[in-house]
């Protein structure tokens, strides 16, 4: 009754589980402990109430967890827009409205229906916001095996989905067995990665990891990974993108999700434009708004700097300087520093000669694995809108 009404609100899956995640508390504080959270003190801040469900919320003795998927078949090729240096990729998740609120919305709902059943039931629903090992227990619920990538891969939906829960103190009969590992010899996630951020099987360094670089990460961003980040501006898909299971993607089903203002297809240099204030409109309702201005300068100018030389390019990360903070001045004087170096190598040797990055291309992975149906659907928008002179002189 619960998992009907969960798939009636537009969830794919769900599954109940027990709360012991004991299994996993070793190797939880062995990853704090070797610093790989880098900045994000919330990962370190609440002790055991992560790995002991009943230390968050006392008296719970089941978790109930949903996943719902995000991937939009209506949008420009995400490879494409990777590989192509003058747009901007924002990861598939970030492209429409904060999934935060499309989920905690639709928990809910599910915790109302469930109280019309069982009046004296106790429910919190989560999703992102709280100590809670959300890929963990959703494993344990039997929606999915935990990747190389570290994330849960559902055999048949692949990983593009959001994951959230309830926390109850209705006792509830656990589900199967969790799906077993399905990597077997695949390394494609870790050997795909643009800075090797995944340092062992299922475990993320997150301060190499361009996700953590763009949203979390506070001040500078080291400049050895700078030239490795490519147009990443928030977020990085890269080891979803490359991996086999996501052949199995099903379709986005919520408007929410579907990309607004273009983000699918903007170029860097009209987002690097931005007032504040423009950025604050733009991005209200959006997860990208979380991360403010400053970062998103920051992001864009590292990104500028990545991409091929342009004279236009200069131009405008010089036009910027002096107009958010000496941190965003830093990157901006890098990536001019880069497009110089980039435009000297252009005059002087043969492009193909020119080194993108210290280790490769980034974003040129050998094989990426895009949804079956996504294929036939991207053709009708595969080629990227490019800006045009006529563009140039309305500016
Ligand atoms: C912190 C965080 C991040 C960090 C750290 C990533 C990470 N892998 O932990 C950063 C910012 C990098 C990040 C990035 C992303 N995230 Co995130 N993130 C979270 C968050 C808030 C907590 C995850 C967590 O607990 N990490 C702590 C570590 C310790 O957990 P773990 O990796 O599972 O740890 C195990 C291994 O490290 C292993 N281990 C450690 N040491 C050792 C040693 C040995 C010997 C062994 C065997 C094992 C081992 O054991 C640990 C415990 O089981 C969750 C939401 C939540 N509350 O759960 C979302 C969440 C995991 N993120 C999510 C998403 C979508 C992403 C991105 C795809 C976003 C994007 N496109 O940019 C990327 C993917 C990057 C990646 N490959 O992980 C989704 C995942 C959905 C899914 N299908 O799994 C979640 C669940 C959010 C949600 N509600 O939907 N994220
Ligand atoms: S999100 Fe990108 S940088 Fe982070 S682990 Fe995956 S491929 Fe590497
Ligand atoms: S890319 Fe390969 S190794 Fe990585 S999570 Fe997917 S199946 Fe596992």
């Amino acid at each position: 009754m619960i998992k009907d009404h969960a798939y009636q609100l537009g969830f794919s899956h769900c599954g109940f589980s027990h709360t012991d995640l004991s299994a996993y508390e070793a190797d939880y504080f062995n990853w704090l402990g070797l610093n790989y959270h880098g900045t994000m003190s919330y990962m370190a801040a609440h002790g055991t109430k992560r790995t002991r469900p009943s230390e968050l919320i006392p008296g719970t003795q089941s978790v109930i967890s949903v996943l719902m998927p995000y991937f939009e078949y209506d949008q420009y090729d995400p490879i494409i827009q990777l590989q192509s240096k003058q747009h901007a990729y924002v990861s598939r998740y970030a492209l429409g409205r904060d999934y935060h609120k499309v989920l905690r919305k639709k928990l809910a709902k599910l915790a109302e229906f469930i109280l019309s059943q069982v009046p004296d039931a106790a429910l919190r629903g989560f999703v992102d916001s709280a100590p809670v090992l959300e890929r963990q227990l959703a494993y344990q619920a039997g929606l999915g095996f935990l990747g190389k990538n570290s994330l849960l891969i559902h055999p048949k939906a692949g990983s593009w989905f959001f994951i959230g829960e309830i926390y109850t103190n209705l006792t509830l009969a656990s589900d199967s067995t969790p799906v077993r590992d399905g990597c077997g010899q695949c390394q494609a996630c870790i050997q795909e990665c643009p800075t090797q951020a995944i340092v062992a099987d299922g475990v993320v360094d997150a301060r190499r990891c361009i996700s953590y670089l763009t949203i979390e990460h506070q001040g500078a961003i080291d400049e050895e990974l700078r030239p490795l980040m490519g147009n990443r501006i928030y977020g990085c898909d890269d080891c979803q993108l490359v991996c086999p299971w996501n052949h199995f993607t099903p379709p986005n089903q919520q408007d929410d999700f579907k990309a607004r203002h273009e983000l699918d297809q903007a170029l860097l240099i009209d987002l690097f434009s931005w007032s504040q204030q423009e950025f604050e409109v733009q991005m209200a309702g959006s997860p990208i708004r979380r991360i403010g201005y400053e970062k998103w300068q920051r992001n864009i100018a590292i990104a500028l700097g990545n991409a091929d030389f342009d004279e236009d390019i200069i131009t405008q990360l010089k036009s910027r300087l002096g107009q958010v903070s000496d941190m965003v001045d830093e990157h901006i004087y890098w990536a001019i520093t880069q497009q110089q170096q980039a435009g000297t190598l252009t005059n002087a040797v043969e492009k193909s000669n020119y080194p993108t990055s210290p280790i490769g291309l980034p974003s040129s992975a050998a094989k990426y694995y895009l949804p079956k149906s996504a294929k036939a659907q991207f053709k009708t928008k595969r080629v990227l809108p490019v800006r045009t002179d006529s563009q140039d002189s309305l500016d």
